[in-house]
Order: structure tokens, then C-alpha cells, then sequence
């Protein structure tokens, strides 16, 4: 891989005219963040290799803002090789080069660090980062991102009991180096496979009790947002909930028309909320997500996580819910077509 690197690489002036007066006159309303990233090469976390971590954390931390606000984040790489993050759906208008990725940005060098500054510019909803070069994004340094709405725009739904950030993503089980070696030969490339899904960086419900798996903890009768990310490299997942139903509400910046989901397909890169009520008896359910054109018979590479009313004393039981036909396409295509 190559990235460009001194001359060529001059950074442009952080602040013109026009950009110092944009945020001069959105002050008024707007806040900003000042935060210091520091991204390294964790061992300790699971699952099983290298991670690529933030502040020591996998996946990253939230980056949760309001319209308009201004954030500024400086990465410090303290890997082993360049880094850059991208803000996937951050519009960056009139600032482009804030976007973090190769050609418009320079990649920030091992041992050194680099302030991004950026606006949620006239933007709402859910939205994720991830590191754009050298298929780091196999080893991790994704996280959420939410943009709420100000306070005087409503919201076309009540608000929820509480939100949950779901970043799904297929992985392989061993380093982002190894993939990306693997990657480099096209017979690998093509035939390989993803090993699992992890939910939140999380091992499988089924898989053993020392790896850790996803839980969100819910009290009957009330209605929480779900905020799904497609954080992998190569799968597209269906996404479900045993015995409940998902409202779709939002994806990737618009408020959507609302239709109810048994399930919800969700390909590489994209981002949609949901809303669940926990209309079902106090237990424990499953949450799943099974790759699509993939034999769906192999249950060890789903994501499976719980649903977990704070009153239940029971563990999931019964089947994992079933979904579409992983290689019905008709099913995928009508389900995007149907969303407005
Ligand atoms: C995110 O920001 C909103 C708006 O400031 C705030 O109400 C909410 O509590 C924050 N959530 C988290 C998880 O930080
Ligand atoms: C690097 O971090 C230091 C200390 O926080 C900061 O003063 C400096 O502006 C940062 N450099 C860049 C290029 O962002
Ligand atoms: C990795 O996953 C594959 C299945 O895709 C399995 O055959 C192999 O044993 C796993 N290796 C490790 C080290 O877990
Ligand atoms: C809750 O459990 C009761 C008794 O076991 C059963 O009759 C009822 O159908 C269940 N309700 C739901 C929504 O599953
Ligand atoms: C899916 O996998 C199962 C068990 O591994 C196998 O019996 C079945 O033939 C496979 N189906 C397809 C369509 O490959
Ligand atoms: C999802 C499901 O079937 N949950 C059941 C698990 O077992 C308990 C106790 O038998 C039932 O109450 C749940 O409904």
C-alpha cells in the first residue's frame, strides 16, 4: 500500500476567512467538543488478537453531538504504522479535507498526532467512524456516532426510554495484519471468508462463557432506539429480535417513513435506528445477525446477542429466530425499495 507522504503532503490552512466566520456565527447556538484519541494496538482485549483500540476502548467511544456542534478530536497514533479516520456520513462541507481519508488527508504517522475539526453541519441522526487505510478497519478503531436533534425540532417519534449503539461487523479471528496479506492475493480475496459476527466488539451469545457477549438490559412496556451500524468489511447481516418487532425510523440522517420489521437487512457501511418495545413476558431473547449470501446453516458465525428484561430471571431458550433466505436478493432489494 502507498500513502503520500512529504511534499505532497502539505496540510492546508485550517482556518480561511470564510470558515473562522461560519463558526463565528454559529457559536451562538453550537458547542464544542474537545477530545484526545489515543489509538493503539491492544492485546489484553478480546476477541483473540490485536485490536486496534481508542482510549483503550474496542470499539471507540461514542461521539455523541447535536446539530451544528463543532468537534475536535486529536488522534494520536501510537501504533506501529500510518493511521487515518474516516467520519463515514459526516457531510464535511466546504471542509473536505477533514474527512480522513487518503488523497484528501495525510495519514497521521506512527508517534504522531493530528487534530481533525468538523462540523455536524444542518445534520441529524446515526452515523458511524471507522479507519479508512490498510484494512485496519479489520482490527477495529470503528465507533458510533450520533448527531441528536436540537431542542426546538421535533423528533417524529416519543422519545424512546433510553438508546442502545448496535455496531455489527463481521471478523476474522486473527490480526488485520494477517487479512490484509491474505487480501493481497486475489484467490484469497475472493474466497475467504469472514469468521463471525461480533455485536459491540462482542463474541456470540453461543460462544464459551470467557468471551464476553452483547447485552442490552430493557423493563417492560417501554420503548427503546436501537442505533445498528454495519461496521465489517465484507458481510451484509439480517438483523433480528426473537419474538419482538423493529419500528424503522431513521437511517443514515433522514427520518424515515415508519414500517414495522421482523427483521432488517443492513449492508456495509450503512446505518438505521429502530425502535423495540418490550411488549413481551419478563425473559431473555435473542438478537441476532446472520450473513447474507452465506449458508445460514452455520450458526457459529452469526452475532448473537440478549435482550434482557431486568426482570428476567431466564436465559434465551427456544430456536434463534429465523430470517429470510440469506441468498433471497428479493427480499433484500424489496425491503430497501419499501423504505422512503
Ligand atoms: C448525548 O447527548 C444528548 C444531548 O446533549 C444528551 O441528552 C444525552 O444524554 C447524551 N447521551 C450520552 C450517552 O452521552
Ligand atoms: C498534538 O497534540 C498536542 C498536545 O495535545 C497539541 O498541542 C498539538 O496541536 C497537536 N498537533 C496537531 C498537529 O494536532
Ligand atoms: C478460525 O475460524 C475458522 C472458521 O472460519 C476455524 O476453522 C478456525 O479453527 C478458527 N481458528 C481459530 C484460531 O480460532
Ligand atoms: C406470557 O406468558 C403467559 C403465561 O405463560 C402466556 O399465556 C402469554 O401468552 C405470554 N405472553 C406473551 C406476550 O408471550
Ligand atoms: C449448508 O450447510 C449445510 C451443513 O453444513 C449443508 O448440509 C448444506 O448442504 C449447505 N447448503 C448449501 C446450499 O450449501
Ligand atoms: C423466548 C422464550 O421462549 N422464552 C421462554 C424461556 O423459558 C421461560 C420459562 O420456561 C419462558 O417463560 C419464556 O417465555
Amino acid at each position: 500500500m502507498a500513502w503520500p507522504s512529504g511534499d505532497r503532503c502539505r496540510r492546508p490552512w485550517l482556518i480561511g476567512p470564510a470558515t473562522l466566520l461560519m463558526f463565528l456565527v454559529l457559536a451562538v447556538s453550537a458547542e464544542d467538543f474537545f477530545l484526545d484519541w489515543h489509538v493503539t494496538l491492544d492485546t489484553n482485549i478480546k476477541p483473540d488478537q490485536p485490536v486496534i483500540a481508542i482510549n483503550g476502548l474496542f470499539p471507540g467511544p461514542l461521539l455523541n453531538g447535536t446539530t451544528n456542534d463543532v468537534f475536535h478530536v486529536n488522534v494520536f497514533n501510537e501504533m506501529d504504522e500510518p493511521l487515518l479516520i474516516t467520519w463515514n456520513g459526516i457531510q464535511q462541507r466546504l471542509n473536505s479535507w477533514q474527512d480522513g481519508v487518503s488523497g484528501t488527508n495525510c495519514p497521521i504517522l506512527p508517534g504522531e498526532n493530528w487534530s481533525y475539526m468538523f462540523q455536524f453541519k444542518d445534520q441529524i441522526g446515526t452515523f458511524s467512524y471507522f479507519p479508512s487505510l490498510n484494512f485496519h478497519k479489520a482490527g477495529g478503531a470503528f465507533g458510533p456516532i450520533r448527531i441528536n436533534n436540537r431542542p426546538i425540532i421535533q423528533v417524529p417519534f416519543p422519545k424512546p426510554e433510553a438508546e442502545f449503539d448496535l455496531l455489527i461487523g463481521d471478523w476474522y479471528n486473527r490480526s488485520f495484519k494477517d487479512v490484509r496479506s491474505m487480501m493481497s492475493t486475489n484467490l484469497m480475496a475472493y474466497n475467504s471468508t469472514p469468521d463471525k459476527i461480533l455485536m459491540n466488539g462482542k463474541a456470540a451469545y453461543s460462544a464459551p462463557p470467557t468471551e464476553a457477549h452483547e447485552s442490552f438490559t430493557v423493563a417492560k412496556g417501554k420503548t427503546y432506539r436501537i442505533r445498528i451500524s454495519n461496521v465489517g468489511t465484507a458481510w451484509s447481516f439480517n438483523f433480528r429480535i426473537q419474538k419482538h418487532k423493529m419500528v424503522l425510523v431513521e437511517t443514515e440522517g433522514s427520518y424515515t417513513n415508519q414500517i414495522t420489521l421482523d427483521s432488517l437487512d443492513v449492508h456495509v457501511g450503512q446505518s438505521y435506528s429502530v425502535l423495540v418495545t418490550a411488549d413481551q413476558n419478563a425473559s431473555d431473547y435473542y438478537m441476532v445477525a446472520s450473513p447474507k449470501m452465506f449458508n445460514a446453516s452455520d450458526v457459529t458465525r452469526f452475532g448473537i446477542g440478549v435482550l434482557h428484561y431486568d426482570k428476567s430471571t431466564t436465559p434465551p431458550n427456544g430456536s434463534l429466530p429465523n430470517g429470510p433466505d440469506p441468498f433471497d436478493q428479493k427480499f433484500s432489494i424489496h425491503q430497501a425499495r419499501s423504505i422512503r
